[in-house]
């Protein structure tokens, strides 16, 4: 099982003081030519598995099948069906967006990180369910280890209900979010329509269940660490929604837990990385699995992404889909609406799977 305890992830330094909740580009803008990792910021790992070489890559599909021949558009239904069932992750090409967005998103992005901390910290909060949420470390405010991570997280589709609590700085700031995370959104319904239908589901199965939906963009911003093996930017988790839609500048960092060991995702330019989340590996009563993923931090530069997340309504019912549950596939999750079940997630303090763990019927069930 590829759950990890609370106690790797302890702190292996002293108890960090209130100022570490500036954010970590704090830290360092005020701390120039740092040699050595502030101990609050060193972390027990655990002992590493290998990792593996890259030639072992995420698969790649190429989206535009989707728009195909009926022949085209099945083989790519079984493309990401095969992403899904062996990974959780996958790579897409030609997908739809443009690349002049996917810059301009970033470079907002950036914008908004390199504000004076003043004006950030306007957006923090302690409460996991904030719609609009600036931080440092883990998501959670329960004591934790800290991670070498500053972060802007809020709420995107339905946009009308949330535009006006983004940040109003960088001044082009909603702009640029609004058109991107529209965009994001089709994609992942798309995507989700041939997730469905590789399970045997109706195209639309996943988007109805969704109601009106909920969508989560997860701004992640590394800078460079004077000591990176003895950190993480973010501990190994999985995602509680449906599918994450993730787009990073050309700094690598991001790590999937793949046959016992972290296999890196590269940047490759112009694609973004989609996986699969708690959301429907309930839904799929666990023929899928939600992937481990975490964040590495390196010496030289900065590391920007934006992951998105997109699930059901607050107040859907998480549950395996009912064409998926027979007398020889019982259920193998527990409901639970699916604001309980991201607030529980978000709320711990422990890393890994074991959110989701606690609302399987049987914790015997290994995950990949
Ligand atoms: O920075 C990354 O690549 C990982 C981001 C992530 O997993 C998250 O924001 O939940």
């Amino acid at each position: 099982m590829a759950t990890v305890s609370t106690s790797c992830y302890q702190t292996a330094g002293k108890t960090p003081s209130d100022d570490h909740k500036k954010g970590v580009k704090y830290l360092v803008d005020t701390v120039p030519n740092m040699r050595e990792l502030p101990p609050e910021y060193v972390l027990a790992l655990p002992p590493e598995n290998p990792i593996i070489a890259s030639h072992d890559a995420i698969p790649v599909i190429d989206l535009s099948g989707l728009d195909g021949s009926i022949e085209c558009r099945m083989m790519t239904v079984e493309a990401i069906a095969s992403a899904c069932a062996h990974w959780g992750f996958f790579r897409i090409i030609n997908h739809g967006i443009e690349i002049s967005l996917m810059e301009e998103m970033l470079k907002a992005v950036e914008g908004f990180f390199q504000l004076p901390w003043e004006e950030k910290m306007k957006y923090a909060s302690e409460d996991v369910m904030n719609p609009v949420r600036y931080g440092t470390s883990l998501n959670t405010p329960k004591q934790h280890a800290l991670h070498w991570r500053d972060y802007l997280r809020h709420f995107g589709h339905p946009i009308h209900n949330h535009f006006h609590l983004w940040p109003s700085q960088p001044t082009n700031y909603r702009v640029v979010t609004k058109e991107y995370l529209e965009e994001i959104w089709k994609l992942a319904i798309k995507i989700s329509g041939a997730i469905s239908k590789g399970l045997g589901l109706e195209w639309y199965y996943i988007e109805k269940s969704f109601g009106e939906g909920c969508q989560i963009v997860a701004s992640n911003y590394y800078p460079p660490c004077p000591q990176p093996h003895l950190t993480l930017g973010l501990a190994p988790h999985s995602d509680h929604g449906g599918l994450t839609i993730l787009m990073q500048n050309e700094v690598d960092g991001l790590q999937v837990k793949h046959g016992g060991a972290w296999v890196p995702v590269h940047h490759a330019p112009a694609t973004l990385v989609v996986n699969i989340g708690d959301y429907i590996e309930i839904l799929s009563n666990g023929r899928y699995k939600s992937v481990e993923h975490r964040g590495v931090v390196n010496a030289e530069r900065t590391r920007i992404s934006v992951a998105v997340g997109h699930g059901p309504e607050m107040t859907a019912i998480v549950a395996p889909a009912s064409p998926l549950v027979d007398e020889k596939n019982k259920t193998k999750y527990r409901p639970t609406t699916y604001k309980d079940y991201m607030r529980a997630q978000q709320s711990s303090a422990v890393r890994g799977k074991s959110p989701l763990q606690d609302i399987m019927t049987s914790t015997t069930t290994e995950n990949a």
